[in-house]
């Protein structure tokens, strides 16, 4: 469709549009066969976007489009939310695949108009919060993550950038809506006891009461959105939940950084681990059997020591050439990764506790039928996430955030 200017304008795609969408782009041949059999399915299986799978059936090849809605996909136009956040994701991929190429889908070109990003399309492979449910173990996945957040955060940080080419980039990512989602959702409502977007599981009242009349967890709470806010440390993907990961049998890949903007490192790390932990929780119900259920904990576990270990000593390698002398003193760089420590175990913590009270859940604990199973689970997730937001600033290894997830999973960590 265009204006009458000749200009497209913005309009939700769908299975029939799409097609005529790629036949016309000049970009798409270089991808699929534009005059060839094509076919459309939509896969969105996130919280905001319209996701289209485009295959060409001829030459079985295809491409990956995702557009953004102009409101909250699951709360539909009664939550308008901009558009102009398919931008963000399209900045963020770009940047993100020249920092860790093969850990992304690649970026094929971003269509302002439409709000729309054209990507490859990871065909064999599956987000892997729903495989992990049924105790799918991936071979390095921890260790890949840890990479990826180790050269992203690196190559968007001061260590790696002039203070004044950092600024630049920083223009481009102020995104104050998606921000706020995360301020809110994650960091404010799930502590107060009246938030009309809350909801939980009605078995847990009195465990929700109790963590939301905690006021030593709710001013630990407020410290870590205060530096979610105002700690510009890197680019972060700001989502990088296992809903955020697709892998299959030999590759695994981060997606969807519409969230990115520059924040605390912390936040990405804790992210994943606090996912780890919440798979975790819910193998309670999905691995009734006592020694499959340990036994899933105690990957979840290397896994997460996995990702840490791989980003600290990533990170550490890339500070060895620094942007500035500054940042060459050995006890800056010893502190400055205490620090991402302790914000690692605060965000996993509030991250935790937000998918059981607050707006989002996640399926992998929301799947468990049996309202009384799931709140064994969910206590479970509630116990470490609280000790995590709480014990945060007195975290010095990563043994600790083990332990406190090891403890309350009644696993021992060998
Ligand atoms: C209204 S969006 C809810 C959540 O979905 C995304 O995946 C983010 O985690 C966000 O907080
Ligand atoms: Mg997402």
């Amino acid at each position: 469709m265009k204006d009458m200017g000749g200009a497209s304008v913005y309009r939700p795609l769908d299975v029939d549009s799409v097609i005529q969408y790629v036949r016309d782009h000049p970009q798409a041949g270089a991808h699929v066969d534009t005059a060839g059999e094509l076919e459309a399915i939509e896969v969105g299986d996130g919280n905001l976007n319209l996701v289209f799978k485009v295959f060409d059936r001829t030459s079985e090849r295809s491409l990956l489009l995702k557009q953004a809605l102009p409101y909250v996909r699951v709360a539909g136009p009664s939550w308008p939310m901009p558009a102009e956040r398919a931008g963000y994701e399209a900045r963020a991929l770009a940047i993100e695949h020249a920092a860790a190429p093969g850990l992304v889908p690649e970026p094929y070109w971003f269509d302002d108009e439409l709000k729309l990003n054209a990507m490859e399309n990871l065909a064999d492979h599956r987000v892997i919060r729903f495989p992990m449910m049924e105790g799918k173990r991936y071979r390095d996945l921890g260790k890949t993550i840890g990479d990826f957040m180790a050269r992203t955060l690196y190559a968007t940080s001061d260590f790696a950038l002039d203070a004044a080419d950092k600024r630049e980039i920083m223009k481009g990512f102020f995104n104050v809506e998606l921000c706020r989602i995360t301020e809110d959702l994650v960091f404010t409502e799930p502590y107060l006891p009246d938030a009309p977007r809350n909801r939980w599981n009605p078995r847990i009242d009195a465990d929700v009461a109790d963590f939301q009349a905690d006021e030593e967890l709710k001013a630990q709470a407020a410290k870590l959105k205060y530096r979610f806010m105002n700690a510009t440390q890197a680019l972060i993907h700001g989502d990088l939940h296992t809903g955020s990961i697709m892998a299959n049998d030999h590759d695994i890949r981060v997606i969807d950084p519409e969230f990115a903007f520059f924040g605390p490192m912390g936040f990405d790390i804790g992210a994943f681990i606090g996912n780890l932990w919440l798979s975790g929780a819910s193998h309670e119900a999905h691995s009734p059997e006592p020694q499959a259920r340990a036994s899933y904990r105690r990957y979840l576990i290397g896994e997460a020591r996995a990702a840490w270990a791989a980003f600290e000593a990533g990170f550490r390698e890339r500070l060895r050439e620094v942007s500035s002398p500054s940042w060459g003193s050995p006890a800056f760089q010893d502190d400055f990764i205490a620090s991402v420590l302790r914000d690692t175990a605060g965000y996993a913590g509030c991250k935790m506790l937000r998918r059981i009270v607050g707006f989002a859940h996640v399926a992998d604990l929301d799947s468990i039928e049996d309202l009384g199973d799931r709140a064994r689970a969910e206590r479970i997730a509630i116990r470490i996430g609280r000790r995590l937001v709480t014990e945060h600033a007195r975290v010095a290894s990563f043994d600790d955030i083990v332990a406190i997830a090891a403890d309350a999973m009644e696993v021992r960590d060998d």
